[in-house]
């Protein structure tokens, strides 16, 4: 099985970022190029299987069973449509991913044919709270919309996650989040 450091997107989209424009301050200062110290932001690569990625999801939600060759198969997708920005904190000292999230962007027809941006699966391990990292990576992604000509940014989020969303200039909708589950 070929696991490898390719990245998902191409890495310098995320130094580029005007980060002076934030809408959160960071004490102390780090940004996408300096998360911290033993720290590394970074697209996903298919190396982060052996790296706990799956587990640092499962602190979210359920995760199951995934193969290297499931990861692998949903990884190439996502790199082949362009749209999928999976994100990953790693501690460069443990080997480790210690935070993600997930930026999708969806083409429309609507606002002549602009892109939705949407935040999914942040995520950052128990073992690693209190670096800053979970507003790092929703900042990050945030400005990566922007810069991606995102007409909006959306996110679906626990009441209590509310005032920490509210930060980056997120506010709750008047239309409800609606689903139909098939299974958990
Ligand atoms: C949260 C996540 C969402 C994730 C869902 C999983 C954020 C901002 N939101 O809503 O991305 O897909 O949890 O929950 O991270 P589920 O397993 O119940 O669908």
């Amino acid at each position: 099985m070929l696991l490898d450091e390719k990245p998902l997107f191409e890495p310098s989209l995320l130094q580029e970022l005007d980060w002076s424009s934030n809408t959160v301050s960071f004490s102390p200062p780090i940004s996408p190029s300096q998360p911290g110290e033993s720290l590394h932001l970074r697209p996903l690569c298919t190396a982060d299987i052996n790296k706990g990625f799956c587990k640092v999801l499962s602190q979210l939600t359920q995760v199951g069973d995934v193969t290297p060759e499931q990861f692998i198969k949903n990884f190439e997708h996502m790199k082949k449509t362009g749209d999928y920005y999976v994100v990953v904190v790693e501690d460069t000292s443990l080997r480790q991913i210690v935070a993600t999230a997930t930026l999708i962007t969806e083409h429309k027809f609507i606002h002549s044919c602009a892109k939705r941006g949407r935040v999914e699966e942040v995520v950052v391990s128990d073992v690693c709270r209190g670096k800053q990292l979970g507003k790092l990576l929703v900042s990050t992604l945030t400005l990566l919309s922007k810069k991606l000509e995102c007409y909006k940014i959306t996110l679906e989020c626990a009441p209590n996650n509310v005032a920490f969303y509210q930060k980056f200039g997120y506010s709750a909708s008047n239309e409800t989040y609606m689903q139909r589950r098939f299974h958990e």
